[in-house]
C-alpha cells in the first residue's frame, strides 16, 4: 500500500514536471523554423471587418484569427497604393526612395531589381519553400515588358519565390491571364497573345465603343478591352483559353494557395497569399453575391473572409496550426467608387469602410495606410491587442532575425527588427514612419503627424476620396485627434520645423534602418 501510494506520488510529480517544462519550453525557446503565411488583401479598409468594429458585414474568420493572436491597431502598410506598398514590404526599403514604383501598368517591367534581397530570399536562405500565390502587380520580365508567350523573366523566381501562380498586375488590367511558375496559365499556343497599354490592337470589343456587351460598367476610365463582360485598362488580344472568369478567381487563387500548403507540409514554408478582392472589379462568387446587402463591395469582403477560413482549415487538417504563423494585413486603404459602377456608393449605409480615420486609399490621411493588421500564432503567442506605431516594411527585419539572418547595410534600409513587437512580447514602437500617399508624403513620429505641403484637390474627384493635398503644411495631434479634423500647424512652428528637419534627414540618409 505505502510502495503503491509513493509510486502514485512519484509519477505524479513527474507528470507535473514534465507539464510544466513543457510549458517552459513554448513560452521560452526559440521558435524551431514555424512556417509563415501572409494573407494580404487588396485595398481593404481598417473598418471593413468585424473585429476592427465593422457591424454591416461579419468577418468570423478573421475575427477567430484575431482571436488567436495580436490585433495591431497603429499597423501600416508604408503606402496608400499597391505596388508601392507591396515593393515596401517585400523589399524592406520605402518606395519612394525609387523611382518608377508608383501603380504599375499591366505590361510594366519588373520592378525589383533581382539583385535586391527580399523577404523570400530570407525564406529561401533559410531553407524554407517559398510560394507567391495572387496579386503581383509589382512588374514582369525585362526592359521591354513580359512575353506573354514564352517565359517571363525576370519574375517572382528571381527574387526569392521557388512557385508563383499570379494575376500579373490588377484584375482591372489586361492581359486577364494568371502565369503560373512563369508562364501563361492554360494558354494555346497557336492562338497567343498581344497587350497594348497606348492603343487598340485586334478586333475585341472596348467598353467605350460597346458599353451594350458590358455586365459591369467603369464609372471612370476602364473602358477598354472586354473580358468576360468587363471592360479593363488596356488593350488585349488572344489567349482565349486563358482568360481567366472573374467570378471564379477568389476559388482559383484558393486552390493554388492550400495545394502550396500540402505539397510543402513536411517543410518550413513562406506563402505570400496575396488576394484579388476586394480590388475592383468586385466580381464574388455567386455563393456570395447579395449576402452582405452592401452590393459586390461588402460581398467580396464576405469572399475574403472565406478564403481566410479555407486556408486556416487547411493549416488544421494537416496539424499545422500551431507551427504555422498567419498575418493578415491590406495593402492599403479603402475605396468605395475605384472606377466601376458596383453600387458600392449606393449601398454603403452607415458602414465606415476606414472605421474613425479619416481619407482612404491614395489619401495621406491615416485610412491610406492604416489597416488592419493581425498577427496570430496559435499556442505560441498570447492573444490581445496592441496600439504600437508598426509597419509591414518591417517585415524583412523581423524575419531576419526570426531565422537568425543577418541582415547586410544594403538590406532592407527602412525595415526595423520588430520581432518581439510582431508576437507581442514588447510594446517598443516604431521612432517614426513616413507614409506615402500618391501625391505627398507625411511623417509619423509617436502622437504627432505632419504632411509636407502638395497640390492637388482635397477630394479626388474620382474616388470621392479625402486625399490631404493642402500647400499648408499640416500637423495632427493623432493623440487628441485620430481624425486628423484640427490642423494645428500654425499653433506648432517648431513642431512643424522639427518634423520637416527629420523628413528631410530621413530622405537624405537614404535610410533609416540602423539595427
Ligand atoms: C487606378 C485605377 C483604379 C485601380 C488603381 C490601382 C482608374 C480610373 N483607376 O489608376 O481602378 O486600378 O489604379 O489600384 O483607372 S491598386 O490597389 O492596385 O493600387
Ligand atoms: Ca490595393
Amino acid at each position: 500500500m505505502n510502495i503503491l501510494k509513493s509510486a502514485t506520488l512519484f509519477l505524479l510529480i513527474a507528470v507535473l514536471f514534465s507539464c510544466s517544462s513543457k510549458q517552459n519550453q513554448s513560452e521560452n525557446t526559440a521558435p524551431a523554423n514555424p512556417n509563415v503565411v501572409i494573407i494580404y488583401i487588396d485595398d481593404l479598409g481598417y473598418g471593413d471587418v468585424s473585429c476592427y468594429g465593422a457591424t454591416k458585414v461579419n468577418t468570423p474568420n478573421i475575427d477567430n484569427l484575431a482571436s488567436t493572436g495580436i490585433r495591431f491597431t497603429n499597423g501600416h502598410s508604408s503606402s496608400a497604393s499597391c505596388t508601392p506598398s507591396r515593393f515596401s514590404m517585400l523589399t524592406g526599403g520605402y518606395a519612394f526612395r525609387q523611382a518608377g514604383t508608383g501603380i504599375a501598368p499591366g505590361d510594366a517591367a519588373m520592378i525589383v531589381n533581382p539583385e535586391t534581397r527580399t523577404l523570400a530570399d530570407l525564406f529561401a536562405e533559410a531553407g524554407y519553400k517559398t510560394g507567391v500565390v495572387g496579386k503581383w502587380h509589382l512588374g514582369l520580365g525585362g526592359e521591354s515588358g513580359p512575353d506573354w508567350n514564352g517565359f517571363i523573366s525576370p519574375g517572382p523566381q528571381d527574387i526569392g519565390f521557388d512557385y508563383s501562380f499570379l494575376i500579373p498586375a490588377t484584375g482591372d488590367r489586361v492581359p486577364c491571364v494568371y502565369t503560373e511558375n512563369g508562364r501563361v496559365f492554360g494558354l494555346d499556343p497557336a492562338d497567343p497573345i498581344t497587350v497594348n497599354y497606348k492603343e487598340k490592337i485586334g478586333d475585341w470589343p472596348t467598353g467605350l465603343e460597346n458599353p451594350e456587351l458590358l455586365k459591369m460598367h467603369p464609372s471612370h476610365g476602364h473602358n477598354n478591352t472586354i473580358v468576360n463582360g468587363v471592360s479593363r485598362i488596356g488593350f488585349m488580344t488572344g489567349g482565349k483559353s486563358a482568360l481567366w472568369v472573374d467570378e471564379y478567381m477568389a476559388e482559383a487563387i484558393s486552390q493554388k494557395a492550400l495545394g502550396f500548403i500540402e505539397k510543402n507540409k513536411d517543410t518550413p514554408f513562406f506563402l505570400y497569399y496575396s488576394t484579388h478582392d476586394i480590388h475592383v472589379p468586385r466580381m464574388p462568387n455567386p455563393q456570395f453575391v447579395g449576402k452582405s446587402g452592401m452590393g459586390p463591395r461588402g460581398d467580396a469582403i464576405l469572399e475574403v473572409d472565406w478564403a481566410v477560413g479555407e486556408i486556416m482549415k487547411k493549416l488544421e487538417s494537416l496539424g499545422l496550426t500551431e507551427k504555422t504563423i498567419v498575418i493578415f494585413t491590406s495593402d492599403n486603404g479603402p475605396v468605395v467608387d475605384d472606377g466601376y459602377k458596383d453600387q458600392a456608393v449606393e449601398l454603403l449605409g452607415d458602414h465606415k469602410p476606414g472605421g474613425p480615420l479619416k481619407g482612404g486609399k491614395y489619401s495621406v490621411y491615416n485610412a491610406g495606410t492604416q489597416v488592419p493588421f493581425i498577427v496570430s500564432w496559435p499556442g505560441r503567442i498570447k492573444n490581445g491587442e496592441s496600439d504600437i506605431l508598426v509597419s509591414q516594411v518591417d517585415f524583412m527585419a523581423s524575419f531576419a532575425k526570426m531565422l537568425n539572418l543577418q541582415l547586410t547595410e544594403k538590406d532592407a534600409v527602412d525595415s526595423y527588427e520588430m520581432l518581439e513587437q510582431l508576437l507581442g512580447k514588447s510594446e517598443v514602437e516604431r521612432e517614426h514612419f513616413v507614409h506615402h500617399g500618391i501625391n505627398t508624403l507625411a511623417l509619423i513620429q509617436g502622437n504627432w503627424k505632419y504632411i509636407v505641403p502638395a497640390n492637388g484637390p482635397k477630394i479626388s474627384a474620382f474616388t470621392n476620396i479625402e486625399m490631404g493635398n493642402d500647400l499648408e503644411p499640416q500637423l495632427y495631434n493623432l493623440e487628441q485627434d485620430l481624425g486628423e479634423s484640427k490642423n494645428i500647424a500654425s499653433e506648432n512652428p517648431e513642431k512643424v520645423k522639427e518634423m520637416e528637419a527629420l523628413l528631410a534627414k530621413i530622405k537624405e540618409d537614404g535610410r533609416t534602418r540602423n539595427n
